[in-house]
């Protein structure tokens, strides 16, 4: 919100200034999720996660899957700190119910 301040010069005269509102654009900071590689997770339950958790499109899910099976790790999506949060706490759940090491990771986008 602005606000007035009331600013006194060196000739007396009392000027008001505004403080510049925040701007509407200001954006909250972003972090990554990122799904590590394993031996035992099956590439389908990797491609399901990506589907139902992360909202990919099905051949989006396998390009993802495929660049974490091929390089150890990569981006299931970008969040704010709670979304992302709660999304490793979900796929972890997932992963444990099935018996599947799949592991999450949070960072920082910038
Ligand atoms: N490497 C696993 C396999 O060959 C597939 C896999 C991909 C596992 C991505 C985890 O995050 C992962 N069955």
């Amino acid at each position: 919100m602005a606000e007035d301040k009331d600013n006194e010069n060196e000739t007396g005269i009392i000027t008001r200034t505004k403080t510049k509102a925040q701007p509407k654009t200001a954006k909250p900071p972003l972090y990554r999720v990122l799904l590590h590689n394993d031996d035992y997770t099956t590439r389908e339950f990797v491609v399901e996660v990506l589907k139902t958790v992360f909202h990919r499109a099905e051949p989006d899910a396998v390009q993802i899957m495929l660049h974490v099976h091929n390089n150890g790790v990569g981006v299931a999506g970008v969040y704010t700190y709670e979304v992302a949060e709660t999304k490793v706490r979900t796929v972890e759940t997932l992963a444990k119910q099935r018996e599947y090491p799949l592991m999450l990771s949070i960072e920082p986008e910038d």
